[in-house]
């Protein structure tokens, strides 16, 4: 990996919680889980370490993640992990997004399990971790916790973190309008938005509609992940979609040239995930990938991760493969990962700290 590109700061707005774990605690978890005869660790072990997955897998391996991260302290665990690592590689802004989740047998519901991801957001000491409380009065935001910049004896590294709150396609209309209550309820806590994902080869757009409108109206923030697959494309799903407007897009996979004039036209920024189109098959190859198209364009795009884990990949080697696909030099890449500074979910003075960050490393480019 070249240095520049992981020492270059970044922004991921497009990033799962249970789809960024390491292998190596979804390894040491489904152990332990074999170890209790929950499940049959030799079954599980090479569908973890498998690469190359179908959309199919994807969504089952997303069924056995859910499995080995259902309670309290590993949802904790596994945002304090996920934070680091994405510190670790310099990304100074991170929108994680998740799908609260209720399991009545562990005595969790949506709210505690929000609340043990935030408990995570907390645990992490090596790293400054800022999220916000928002305040009522006018809407500023301020920092909740205080800045430390050393860590036995090494300066902190520091990241911004922001959550969206996720309805899964599986989900009914109340479960949906439960997520955005809760995620209005926890604003002070930098839960920002709403996100819409989950597998597109199940659910109806009717069914989320209310909760996403409801969500609009309170202010929130909204992103869908719009990624057909060949075998169900539903042209219907996806102009209702576009027709809503949305302050992002993610993926954007279309396959009819009127949704993407009608994209084109709508400036709405989309977050492009290299590795996991192709991996999911729902981009032939990176030679015709969208990306060129919209960027060619000048279109608002940001690179991002979707799946860390799930894909094997990182927000750096998103960069990577983008600059070495797609041709472009370190003042391009530098210049689309300052871009993303405008898509964020977060008002003006947000935006003015992260330029600054940007424009201060800009002398490290070389
Ligand atoms: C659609 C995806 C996704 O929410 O449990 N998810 N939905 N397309 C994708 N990419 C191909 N990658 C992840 O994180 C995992 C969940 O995020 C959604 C799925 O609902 C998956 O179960 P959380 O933290």
């Amino acid at each position: 990996m070249d240095d520049w590109l992981v020492s270059m700061p970044k922004v991921e707005l497009h990033a799962h919680l249970n789809g960024s774990i390491r292998d190596s605690t979804l390894l040491q978890l489904a152990k332990a889980l074999g170890e209790k005869g929950v499940i049959d660790f030799s079954e599980v072990e090479h569908v973890i370490l498998k690469s190359d997955r179908s959309i199919v897998e994807v969504f089952k391996l997303f069924d056995l993640i859910h499995i080995l991260t259902t309670d309290h302290k590993t949802v904790t665990r596994i945002t304090k992990e996920v934070i680091a690592d994405f510190a670790s590689e310099n990304v100074v802004y991170l929108e994680l997004r998740t799908t609260p989740k209720r399991n009545d047998s562990i005595g969790m519901t949506k709210r505690s399990y929000m609340e043990a991801v935030v408990k995570g957001l907390r645990a992490e000491s090596s790293v400054d971790v800022v999220f916000m409380s928002y305040t009522a009065n006018g809407g500023s935001f301020v920092n909740s916790l205080p800045s430390n910049d050393e860590y036995n004896g090494k300066t902190r590294k520091k990241i911004y973190v922001r959550l969206l709150l996720s309805i899964d396609r599986r989900e009914t209309t109340a479960a949906a309008m439960e997520t955005v209550m809760l995620a209005v309820e926890m604003r002070h806590l930098g839960v920002v938005g709403i996100d819409l994902s989950g597998n597109p080869l199940v659910g109806e757009w009717a069914t989320y509609l209310p909760a996403l409108e409801f969500a609009r109206d309170q202010g929130l923030y909204i992103t869908f992940t719009v990624e057909r697959c060949v075998h169900v494309p539903n042209r219907q799903e996806v102009q209702a979609m576009l027709e809503f407007s949305p302050q992002r897009i993610g993926h954007a996979i279309f396959f009819e040239e009127e949704d993407w004039r009608k994209l084109k036209s709508s400036k709405i920024p989309v977050e492009i995930c290299l590795t996991s189109n192709i991996r999911t098959m729902s981009v032939r190859s990176l030679d015709v990938h969208h990306f060129v198209d919209l960027y060619n364009g000048k279109h608002p795009l940001v690179l991002c991760t979707d799946d860390s884990g799930v894909f094997s990949t990182s927000v750096s080697n998103e960069y990577k493969i983008a600059a070495s696909s797609f041709g472009l030099g370190k003042r391009e890449m530098f210049e689309l990962a300052k871009s993303a500074v405008e898509f964020i979910f977060a008002d003006d003075a947000m935006k003015n700290d992260l330029r600054k960050i940007f424009d201060s490393s800009v002398k490290n480019l070389g």
